[in-house]
């Protein structure tokens, strides 16, 4: 807050009323391929962007897994604070889901360990153990299919990746990820919502990468970015992009960066798409360092779920033993980690 007002940044709300929708036909057509193979599934690994916990659920799933066993993956885990892991864990343990962490370039075990764990329990119910991996576009869901295939029988990348979203565009065959007991993956298109109720969700869905940014409009994106940078104290963007100094607006800081990075067009006029593409960039490239996008205080989460339908309100018992339920998962949590149990 000092950091803030010492530095002439004001701006306390953002704001943005036009609606932001992409739901092309290869997403309705993948969900109902998934629906289809559902019979056959045994677990779902519900893909999220750790850097927007609670922006990247996606109501079409919670009808999609129904009764089904579900494991939530917070992937890009590498790209936010570190400190967000533990709360989300006991908000959605509060849910009934477990969720877990990762970086595709890094470790992915802890998911196999789930799969062959509960397969291995049950060797006649699961002779083979099947899992389809969803979520919405570019949360690194074939990422993590490659990481897991990689990890568990040492082969060589069997789905397509891309830094746009969009890239898998059908569900696909299964592919093999452990030997005893064999477990397969089928890696599935993202799945947007067909109409985001909120504006704030799309604009956060987008600023990572989850929709066609043509479609969100750079301009609002940037701005959002900046706005969101400023009320974190985040203001280390202005040594990593070179310019002078912090900003609440965003033309200014157009400004400074286009002539930082030479994003000018004959006659010296300022290149402003480039200049806005070179910004959304190095936040996506996480060079701004760990940024969460959802306020996760205290509150906020039970807000969100209540105000998204998923879930309806509880009662103060319910709350009270939903609580008891988290603490009791923390302190096993850490009891195995000391390695006591
Ligand atoms: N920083 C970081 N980047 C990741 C991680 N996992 C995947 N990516 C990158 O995210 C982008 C999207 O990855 P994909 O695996 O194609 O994502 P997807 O969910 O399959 O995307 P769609 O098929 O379009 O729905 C790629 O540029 C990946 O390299 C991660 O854990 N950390
Ligand atoms: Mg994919």
């Amino acid at each position: 807050m000092a950091v803030r007002a010492s530095l002439n940044l004001t701006r306390t709300s953002f704001t943005h009323e036009a609606t932001i929708n992409w739901f092309p036909g290869h997403m309705a057509k993948g969900l109902k391929q998934m629906r289809d193979q559902m019979r056959t599934i045994d677990l779902i690994i519900e893909t999220r962007d750790a850097r927007i916990p609670l922006s990247s659920i996606n109501m079409e799933f919670e009808r999609l897994v129904g009764s089904k066993d579900r494991l939530v993956v917070y992937n890009k885990a590498d790209l936010a604070p570190i400190e967000i892991q533990r709360t989300v864990q006991e908000e959605m343990a509060k849910r009934q889901q477990r969720a877990i962490f990762t970086d595709t370039n890094k470790s992915v075990s802890q998911i196999l360990d789930v799969a062959v764990d509960i397969a291995r329990r049950d060797p006649v119910k699961y002779p083979q153990f099947s899992i389809m991996v969803v979520g919405m576009p570019n949360v690194g869901k074939s990422s993590l299919i490659n990481a897991l295939r990689r990890t568990g029988v040492n082969r060589g990348k069997a789905a397509s990746t891309g830094a746009k979203p969009g890239v898998t565009r059908a569900v696909s065959s299964k592919i093999k990820v452990f030997d005893k007991p064999p477990v397969y993956l089928l890696d599935t298109p993202g799945v947007m919502m067909p109409h985001i109720p909120d504006t704030m969700t799309a604009i956060k869905v987008a600023l990572t990468g989850g929709i066609k940014d043509n479609i969100a409009d750079e301009s609002v994106l940037a701005d959002y970015l900046l706005f969101r940078l400023n009320r974190l104290d985040h203001i280390n963007y202005c040594q990593t992009l070179g310019i002078e100094r912090p900003t609440d607006d965003i033309n200014e800081l157009v400004d400074m960066l286009a002539r930082k990075i030479g994003a000018l067009r004959h006659g010296g006029e300022i290149d402003t798409d480039k200049t806005l593409q070179f910004f959304l960039k190095a936040f996506r490239q996480g060079r701004f360092g760990r940024i969460c996008l959802d306020d996760l205080d205290e509150g906020a989460v039970d807000e969100f779920f209540k105000s998204s339908l998923l879930e309806p309100p509880m009662s103060k018992n319910q709350g009270q033993k939903a609580k008891r339920a988290a603490q009791r998962l923390r302190s096993l949590e850490r009891a195995k980690a000391k390695g006591l149990i």
